[in-house]
């Protein structure tokens, strides 16, 4: 065979006229894209002689896919979204940015507006068998000094690895908070060790995965944004040392800076202090934030969530 389909007139034309590019109204750079999108898959389809029944195979996918409301997961799952963590850092390098604590991706599973208290917080309030976690830490600038009136929005999931409100046996708003740091920039938070997620085993993502044989297990982790005025939005996550999939995270998001010691408790002394009957742990982790600047690329990610009622 002599010479492409893809790159033929008849083709690029095609794609072009599709992108709308042959017209002047609509979004010039989202023409451009589009037109590379179509292209790219096209030439993908060609070149790996993608039969009809495949293609539509994959069609039936991501309707399933948006269906399922796992399209969030499965850019997660297929290190897409790690990927912009690279990108995002990359860019911060080239415009002198140094320091601070590792970003790494939000996940799908965040919820706008949690109940906000000052200090400190509980975030375990459904009746649940958990080993009882302390954490507590400073928000501090790249200079080490505190930031009072800094709000730390936590979310982590339960024993059985569950989100509450993705997972309906939770109450309304559990094991998710925003706390606001106090004077010395310190926040103060008790919950429960929570457990690693895995995918909806009968879910588009876990098939792809099954399909790659992959698995969709993320170790035990904890969400955070981390704001502050003048200062960069922190998105990142600290995972807790010892979960069997520390280094083996289906969405690529562990990073050294990231795992904080966790000290294990059972004086019966240091549990009597504590009011509990049983041993419990504790981290300690301190976030430090870049002040954001001009030059610098927007920290503040947009994007579609869930809405609690
Ligand atoms: C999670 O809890 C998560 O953090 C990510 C990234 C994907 C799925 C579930
Ligand atoms: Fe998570």
């Amino acid at each position: 065979m002599s010479g492409s389909i893809i790159d033929s007139p008849a083709a690029q034309q095609l794609f072009a006229r599709a992108a709308g590019l042959d017209g002047a109204g609509g979004n010039e750079r989202l023409k451009r894209i589009v037109q590379r999108i179509t292209t790219d898959l096209c030439r993908m389809v060609e070149e790996f002689d993608v039969t009809p029944s495949e293609f539509w195979t994959a069609v039936g996918y991501l309707t399933r896919l948006g269906q399922a409301n796992e399209a969030g997961l499965l850019v997660a799952g297929s290190g897409t979204e790690h990927f912009l963590d690279l990108l995002m850092d990359e860019k911060e390098r080239r415009a002198g940015l140094e320091g601070g604590t590792p970003r790494t991706i939000e996940g799908p599973l965040w919820l706008a507006d949690a109940p906000m208290e000052k200090g400190e917080a509980r975030l375990d309030q459904d009746p649940e068998q958990g080993t009882v976690l302390f954490m507590e830490g400073q928000v501090k600038d790249a200079n080490g000094t505190p930031i009072p009136g800094a709000v730390v929005d936590v979310w982590h999931a339960n024993t059985k690895g569950g989100y509450s409100f993705f997972d309906p046996s939770q109450s309304a708003w559990n094991l998710r908070r925003r706390i606001e740091t106090d004077g010395e920039g310190r926040y103060r938070l008790r919950s429960i060790l929570p457990s690693g997620y895995g995918c909806p085993p009968d879910g588009p993502t876990q098939e792809l995965l099954n399909h790659l044989g992959r698995h969709g297990q993320r170790p035990a982790h904890v969400h955070f944004f981390v704001e502050a005025p003048g200062h960069r939005k922190l998105t990142t996550q600290i995972n807790i040392a010892g979960d069997k999939f520390l280094h083996d995270d289906f969405a690529f998001a562990t990073r050294d800076g990231l795992i904080p010691e966790v000290v294990r408790h059972d004086d019966p002394a240091e549990m009597k202090a504590r009011g509990l009957g049983e041993p419990f742990v504790t981290i300690r982790f301190d976030f430090a934030l870049n002040r954001d600047a001009a030059n610098l690329p927007e920290a503040v990610v947009v994007r579609e969530h869930a809405k609690a009622a």
